[in-house]
């Protein structure tokens, strides 16, 4: 097994097992099933390619033994950072035959995040597109490689210069003779949002995450027949698996990826591939509204659009059917498990003014008080949920997992939410230190802890501000320690410290102490009252 997992205690794994929530496949198997059941449709669409089911099928031995070939093994992990390309799919495929664990980077994560990911996970290889965005990823990889001994392989989807290209690890498949990874084993390890400091790491094993998929499939009524356009970068937990593109592959759907976001991209892939559900943040549902309202745009074959990752705003909900003719689905889920999903058949007073109820009945959720105690049904208060896909633990992090966890297993989610009557959760806030920017989350101690490593700050504070557009964007507050220090400057030495562009502070503001709590605490409520009144700071 692999050090540092918190495994589920024996009784409820015996129960998941037992109840049928857990199937016993791995994701290699699961992916031979479907070249088996499936294998002349068509699984990925990206840019002018296409590949069905077998194809998948056969790439993924391919590459599986090119990987096998370089020396990875079982347990090993490997950090992926690619775009919405066919690449992406083929690699964790072959990564999950192997055994080895995907460590799923965003696209925009800079020296900042990898090397840190790289570092934790011990990880042997990383992989990487040539540019994307205007980006070289060869340059970050190669500072990166400079400070992880551990990281031997760089490898490249395009010209790959002194690194490995990916292109050559498809090679004759082999028979493994090591051991084979197990259903019960961790599949990959995917990023939490973060509060406290640095992304923590989750486990999830190929039992729980499968059955996800299952549940999601089941619930957002996909089938062969169905296609999902993934528009969001798809190493997030949404895009991935809510149902996702693993969700559509379960389903025996087709997956069609697209590079960007925009109306002007997405709009005719949509056409061109009958596209029948997509999803999206908040912040991008309002543009698709608009930009399809203004240009009259019929998107006839949708049936479904999901938004999640960030509060969805009742009155824009309202908009989505008038407007696209579809069934909006809110979906409020985490990475490291919970996923709730309004059903497509929901009356629309639940669709537009709840965040959906858990997908599985197995899902166990409570809403407590400060002191852990449930309070009485529609108050709002702490959700915490357990589940048969809901972690134990993060990954090695044992300190921290005796707060984020309850003594008898549940997850503290940091967020604020109330029930109603129909069992629907509503989101009402959050306790944890985050800025949701969009769907993007911030860890304000992650922020701090960079601001406080330059010299002329004394003191900062990162809190959320709120946005018309992407629902909260982030302020910093700093004491500074002498005189002349800027906002520009500010900004400029995150980014030189490798910093996502997301996590840069939309707003600065130098003052000469922080409001106190009656502990002595920084108090940030009042940091966040002082950004909405009306005289300046
Ligand atoms: P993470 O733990 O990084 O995967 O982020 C999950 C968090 O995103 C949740 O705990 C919520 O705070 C937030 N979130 C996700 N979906 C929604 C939603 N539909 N409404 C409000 N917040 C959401
Ligand atoms: O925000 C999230 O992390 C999220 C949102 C919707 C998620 O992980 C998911 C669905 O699975």
């Amino acid at each position: 097994m692999l050090p540092g997992y918190q495994a589920w205690p024996e009784e409820f794994a015996e129960l998941y097992r037992q109840e049928g929530c857990w199937e016993g496949i791995t994701f290699g198997e699961m992916l031979r099933q479907r070249a088996d059941g499936y294998g002349n449709r068509t699984a990925i669409i990206s840019g002018g390619e296409q590949l069905t089911y077998a194809e998948l099928d056969r790439r993924v031995d391919q590459l599986a033994a090119g990987l096998y070939a370089k020396g990875i093994r079982q347990y090993d992990r490997v950090i992926i950072q690619l775009p919405n390309i066919t690449a992406f799919v083929e690699v964790i495929f072959a990564l999950f035959r192997l055994g080895a664990l995907p460590v799923f980077a965003l696209p925009l994560h800079r020296k900042s995040e990898i090397e840190y990911f790289a570092q934790f996970s011990e990880a042997v290889a990383y992989l990487i597109p040539d540019q994307d965005g205007g980006f070289d990823y060869r340059k970050l990889a190669a500072e990166v490689q400079a400070e992880v001994p551990s990281l031997r392989h760089i490898i490249v989807a395009g010209e790959a210069g002194a690194f490995t290209n990916l292109e050559d690890l498809y090679i004759d498949p082999v028979q493994l003779k090591d051991d084979q990874p197990v259903s019960s084993d961790v599949a990959f390890l995917q990023l939490s949002g973060g509060s406290t400091g640095l992304s923590k790491m989750i486990p999830r094993t190929h039992d729980d995450y499968i059955y996800s998929l299952r549940r999601s499939v089941e619930v957002c009524g996909l089938g062969p027949e169905s296609v999902y356009l993934a528009v969001l970068p798809i190493a997030h937990n949404y895009p991935l698996s809510s149902p996702g593109i693993l969700g559509t592959l379960y389903a025996g759907g087709t997956v069609v990826l697209s590079r960007g976001s925009s109306p002007d991209e997405a709009f005719p892939l949509m056409k061109e591939h009958q596209v029948t559900i997509t999803a999206l943040v908040p912040p991008l549902a309002l543009i698709w509204l608009n930009a399809a309202a203004a240009r009259g745009t019929k998107l006839t074959a949708l049936q479904v659009l999901q938004v999640g990752g960030a509060k969805f705003s009742a009155e824009v909900a309202g908009r989505v059917r008038p407007v696209l003719g579809c069934t909006l689905q809110q979906v409020f889920g985490m990475a490291e498990g919970l996923v709730n999903y309004t059903r497509l058949d929901d009356p629309e007073h639940l669709i537009i003014n709840t965040q959906g109820k858990p997908m599985s009945p197995y899902d166990e959720v409570r809403i407590v008080d400060d002191e852990d105690i449930e309070v009485e049904l529609g108050q709002s208060g702490h959700l915490l949920t357990r589940g048969p896909y809901t972690i134990r633990g993060y990954y090695k992090a044992e300190e921290h997992n005796s707060k984020s966890f309850t003594t008898d297993g549940f997850y503290r989610t940091g967020d604020i939410a109330s029930l109603t009557p129909e069992g629907y959760l509503v989101v009402e806030g959050r306790a944890k230190d985050q800025i949701n920017r969009g769907g993007d989350k911030v860890a304000a101690e992650e922020v701090e802890n960079h601001l406080l490593a330059h010299p002329g700050v004394h003191d900062a504070a990162l809190v959320s501000m709120p946005d018309e557009y992407l629902g909260e964007r982030s302020c910093a507050f700093i004491v500074p320690s002498g005189e002349n220090l800027t906002a520009a400057e500010i900004k400029s030495y995150l980014r030189s410290r490798g910093l996502a562009s997301y996590k840069i502070p939309d707003r600065v503001e130098f003052v000469q102490s922080f409001p106190k709590t009656g502990v002595g605490k920084v108090s940030k409520k009042a940091l966040r009252e002082m950004l909405t009144m009306k005289q300046p700071i």
